[in-house]
């Protein structure tokens, strides 16, 4: 029988002649490796993380993700595999998509969902490859307004980033330059002219409600399907949070380790059934059905995927089933009361917020009145081991500069922290800026500079020892620190 390492015998001596780490732990076969992820559980547990699209997963969560699941190949759909031997992995995958749809609330008659995504990006790209032809028309949340990278981006001189506008023809939409709010009537007025077979809606930095009403209106009026990117706010979704998007969208995309919580992975969920009587096509008659279905799965696999990564899909089951929980509920609505917090404090300091504040998980801060650059916020906020990104901010002229930074509550939230903690990460991030100026004064400009001067800055060497002390004391989700 093969035991543990140092109780072999028999046909176990022969492996482990074969085979030698195969029982060892990481940190006996690999302690290099093993050395690094521990200092990134010593970076997590001391920081303070406001990115806004991570968060801290749980344990069993983990566990699954480093399960035997790993080994298996499995492309095809559950029951219609291409190999044998997926008896337990059809279990878990059936298991994943009946949680998937009971955690957002969704009838099994009206909605299906792939679960195989390996992220995000290719869960939008699967959709179009589904939905679309080679060039066909899609509009999307312009990148610099908040949009996401495969809703069709390419730069304002034309350069096309993202495979979504090399493929599709895209032309995107914008936010209000006065409010900062979506600009409903020149989304309207531009795909009337446009008439596109795809609106996106959904984003990275867009801190407030989607009006999906009005939205399926427009997508009406031209002919075009929506399709509801939810990643950022899937958890809030889920807790009934947010406003529900299903009620009016076709598709719904997400990833699943933002405010969601679960590993990183990603799901489609496509209408199915008969089509309500306002929905049906200009050629089509009452009774028509959807035909979403087979066309996503077939390009998940074999469009585009090969095997499912089962270990995500069985961690993203386990997710799914806290998802549903009180606590989950209760998860959600402290992440919007902790991004409010913040906002409110940054307010208070007498700063500027696009939008002036939040409906959801993060705050978009326009840093422009302060004379520094999102860049320069988010490199002093790394020396002080507060985690965040620079970001565009509506009324931006260059993309290279952002004028703000996107500043995000589901990851501490994991940890514990209520709204007056998070008053007390705004104060953080007060004293930094002010740093950030004073340093400014002295260095100029230019980010090197800039960078070269803050990097030996004793002000942000004093926050630095603060926050760590400070962010230390909160428990971590997910793995032990006493130990670290
Ligand atoms: N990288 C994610 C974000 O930060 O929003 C989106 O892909």
């Amino acid at each position: 029988m093969v035991g543990a390492a140092n109780g072999v015998a028999g046909h176990g001596k022969d492996m482990l002649a074969m085979f030698p780490e195969a029982l060892k732990s990481l940190a006996e076969a690999d302690p290099e490796v093993a050395a690094i992820i521990e200092d990134e559980k010593r970076r997590q547990w001391r920081g303070i993380e406001l990115i806004a699209s991570e968060n801290f997963t749980s344990r069993p969560v983990m566990e699954a993700l480093g399960s035997c699941l790993t080994n298996k190949y499995s492309e095809g759909q559950p029951g219609a595999r291409y190999y044998g031997g997926n008896e337990n992995i059809d279990r878990i995958e059936n298991l994943c998509k009946a949680r998937a749809l009971e955690a957002f609330h969704l009838s099994p008659d009206q909605w299906g969902v792939n679960v195989q995504p390996y992220s995000g990006s290719p869960a939008n790209f699967a959709v179009y490859t589904a939905l679309l032809s080679p060039h066909d028309r899609i509009m999307g949340l312009d990148l610099p307004s908040g949009g996401h990278l495969t809703h069709g981006y390419y730069t304002a001189g034309g350069k096309k980033i993202s495979a979504t506008s090399i493929f599709f023809e895209s032309l995107p939409y914008k936010l209000d330059m006065g409010t900062g709010y979506l600009d409903h009537e020149k989304l309207e007025e531009r795909a009337l002219d446009y008439r596109p077979k795809l609106i996106i809606c959904g984003g990275s930095a867009y801190p407030r409600e989607w009006d999906y009403k009005r939205l399926r209106q427009i997508a009406d009026k031209v002919g075009a399907l929506l399709m509801m990117d939810m990643a950022h706010i899937s958890g809030l979704v889920a807790a009934q949070e947010a406003a529900q998007p299903f009620e009016y969208a076709d598709i719904v995309t997400t990833t699943t380790h933002k405010s969601l919580r679960g590993p990183r992975a990603g799901m489609i969920f496509f209408r199915r059934g008969p089509k309500p009587a306002d929905r049906l096509g200009r050629d089509e008659d009452a009774g028509a059905v959807y035909d979403f279905e087979d066309r996503i799965n077939f390009a998940v696999f074999p469009s585009l995927q090969g095997g499912p990564h089962n270990h995500q899909i069985g961690a993203l089951a386990v997710a799914l089933k806290h998802v549903q929980t009180p606590e989950f509920k209760q998860y959600a609505q402290q992440v919007k009361r902790n991004a409010a917090a913040l906002g409110d404090t940054l307010t208070k300091h007498g700063y500027k917020l696009v939008t002036g504040g939040t409906d959801n998980h993060l705050v978009l801060w326009d840093l422009r009145p302060e004379g520094i650059t999102g860049s320069k916020m988010e490199k002093a906020c790394d020396l002080c081991h507060i985690t965040l990104n620079k970001n565009a901010v509506v009324g931006d002229v260059s993309a290279l500069t952002p004028g703000g930074v996107r500043i995000g509550s589901p990851a501490m939230t994991s940890r514990g922290l209520k709204e007056e903690d998070f008053a007390r990460i705004a104060d953080f991030l007060h004293e930094v800026l002010e740093e950030c100026k004073a340093t400014q004064r002295k260095s100029g400009k230019k980010l090197l500079e800039f960078s070269n001067t803050i990097e030996t800055s004793p002000v942000i060497a004093d926050i630095r020892r603060r926050v760590e002390e400070w962010a230390g004391s909160f428990p971590m989700p997910g793995f032990d620190v006493s130990a670290l």
